[in-house]
């Protein structure tokens, strides 16, 4: 098969591309001001399209406004309503249950594990199947000498425009330089310079360098050690893949008491039983918010935030997602994947069809993504691709005339390789991007312990709410995932001896019916979806 790359109409551009370097090689476009930043967001970044979101009928969220497709499932009907149950019949018990196979239910897990817990993961598709593995440019730890996590604290802050839980920042920031030791000392792999000394590089919105990364595969690296970690202890941590948690149970006293899973393959439903439940299914990006691509994996479609909703879990910050200002634009194949901000982090900058930059290439990520839109929506300034989508150039070749010859292809092979094998070669040539559904910013509200307002139910993760306020910076999701996966693990390691269960009961899925009845809500919609139904919705 003949490989095109890039068609003629773009290769005129990129000439304009290739001109303008000299003028760019020293000089980066100005930062907005803060309250150019509040202008740009309320008019072109798509948390702010009235008709994509709604009000919640029902629930602890009822009165907040929540994406429509996301709302849909909150306020949809359990996959349990037409099933015979006996929760007499406990297929398996454990002290610790965690429903998701990612960074943060791993690090939970092997957490619970020390402190004498056994442990059960259940997840939906692999171990590892999960928006960890897909991270790919870093995580944030403030370990260097011009640094501190005062310091990390602050740009998490500003980034999520002062809106974010302080207390859970804190644990964020402090647990940060700790993590990375923890990951080393089990065989991650962080990238360093020949003296040993970790590398570190900058981000959208760090006021220091202290991003560390593997290559740009560092959500890889993080979870191949985190997934071998936890497969050295069969005897202490059991998983079960192709097993999702479809509802919680509770018990009798009122704590959540475990989950029902569906068999993926037999369709049958196994009871557990717990003594403390973990979620950790991470985000939604599944769902295409807005119509957007998304950088996902495939089973990112919410269901732990459908789950914990049901027993009375509140949500936080659930009207805000990330969209990454650089997703893949073209080929038409990889559309939405992303490319990752390491790219913008080593110096490639953002320009329009006429080779102009029009925005400073590492503001946060709704303020980058917001003046791409401007850029191609309301300037008409975006290239044009063969199938009819626009998007704007990522000047990576700029990488190797800053920092030397080689550069492209050691720091981002996997982003090399994503694009060689269409015909792209970004070594030589710009990239070509478009924002695209990147991460929940918000998730199920928790303490920095990761307790919730339920008993027994604990969160870590992109499940979780209010660490990163309106917009998370880059490297702090796998930071996230770290930290409150730690967390969570502890305390449920903590806890579990001092609970005692009460009689199993699915009260709770009944109150829920009765009350989608009373405000009069008709839906055929079943959650959690598990799976994204491209059928239907034709993507
Ligand atoms: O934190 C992220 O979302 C991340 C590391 C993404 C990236 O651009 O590489």
């Amino acid at each position: 098969m003949k490989l095109e790359g890039y068609t003629p109409s773009m290769r005129e551009s990129i000439e304009r591309v290739v001109a303008s370097r000299p003028a760019r090689l020293h000089v980066d476009y100005p930062m907005l001001s803060p309250a150019e930043k509040q202008e740009i967001l309320r008019k072109f970044h798509p948390d702010y399209i009235p008709e994509g979101m709604r009000e919640l009928r029902v629930g602890p969220n009822k009165g907040g406004r929540t994406p429509n497709e996301l709302a849909d499932l909150l306020e949809g009907h359990s996959r349990l309503s037409s099933v015979e149950l006996d929760l007499e019949k406990i297929d398996l018990d454990t002290d610790v249950l965690i429903i998701g196979g990612g960074g943060a239910g791993s690090a939970a897990a092997l957490l619970a594990r020390e402190y004498g817990a056994k442990v059960l993961i259940v997840t939906k598709l692999r171990h590892g199947d999960a928006n960890t593995m897909m991270a790919q440019g870093g995580i944030q730890a403030a370990d260097k000498e011009n640094d501190s996590p005062v310091q990390h604290y602050l740009d998490v802050i500003g980034g999520g425009h002062f809106t974010n839980d302080p207390d859970l920042v804190e644990a964020l920031v402090r647990d940060a330089p700790e993590v990375i030791l923890w990951l080393e000392s089990l065989g991650c792999m962080f990238d360093k310079h020949p003296d040993g000394t970790l590398v570190t590089i900058h981000g959208g919105g760090t006021s220091r360098k202290r991003m560390h990364s593997a290559r740009d595969y560092s959500g890889a690296e993080i979870m191949r050690t985190l997934r071998d970690e936890v497969r050295s202890y069969p005897e202490d941590i059991t998983v079960i893949e192709f097993a999702p948690a479809i509802e919680l149970l509770m018990d009798d006293k009122g704590q959540v008491a475990g989950a029902v899973l569906l068999n993926l393959e037999t369709e049958e439903h196994y009871v557990v039983r717990a003594k403390q439940t973990i979620i950790a299914t991470g985000g939604s990006g599944r769902l295409h918010y807005m119509g957007y691509a998304c950088t996902n994996h495939y089973g990112a479609t919410g269901d732990g935030l459908v789950m914990a909703y049901r027993v009375g879990a509140r949500l936080a910050f659930i009207d805000t997602m990330q969209y990454h200002p650089t997703g893949a634009a073209f080929p038409e194949q990889i559309i939405g994947l992303l490319v990752t901000e390491k790219v913008r982090g080593l110096g490639a900058q953002v320009l329009n069809v006429h080779g102009e930059q029009f925005v400073f290439p590492r503001e946060t990520r709704d303020v980058e993504s917001s003046a791409i839109i401007r850029e191609v929506k309301e300037r008409g300034n975006g290239v044009k691709t063969p199938s009819g989508f626009e998007g704007v150039w990522l000047d990576s070749p700029m990488i190797d005339i800053l920092h030397g010859p080689g550069t492209v292809e050691k720091e981002l092979p996997a982003m090399v390789r994503q694009f060689r094998r269409f015909g792209v070669d970004i070594v030589r040539d710009p990239i070509l991007v478009y924002p695209t559904l990147h991460y929940q910013n918000g998730g199920i509200a928790i303490r920095p312990d990761c307790t919730t307002d339920i008993p027994g139910l604990l969160v870590a993760g992109e499940a979780s709410g209010g660490v990163h306020g309106r917009n998370r910076l880059m490297g702090n999701s796998l930071l996230d995932v770290c930290v409150f996966g730690r967390r969570a693990g502890r305390t449920a390691g903590q806890r579990f001896r001092e609970v005692q269960l009460g009689k199993l009961t699915l009260a709770h899925v009944e109150a829920w019916e009765r009350e989608l009845a009373q405000a009069g809500i008709e839906t055929e919609v079943q959650s959690p979806l598990l799976l994204p139904d491209y059928t239907r919705h034709g993507r």
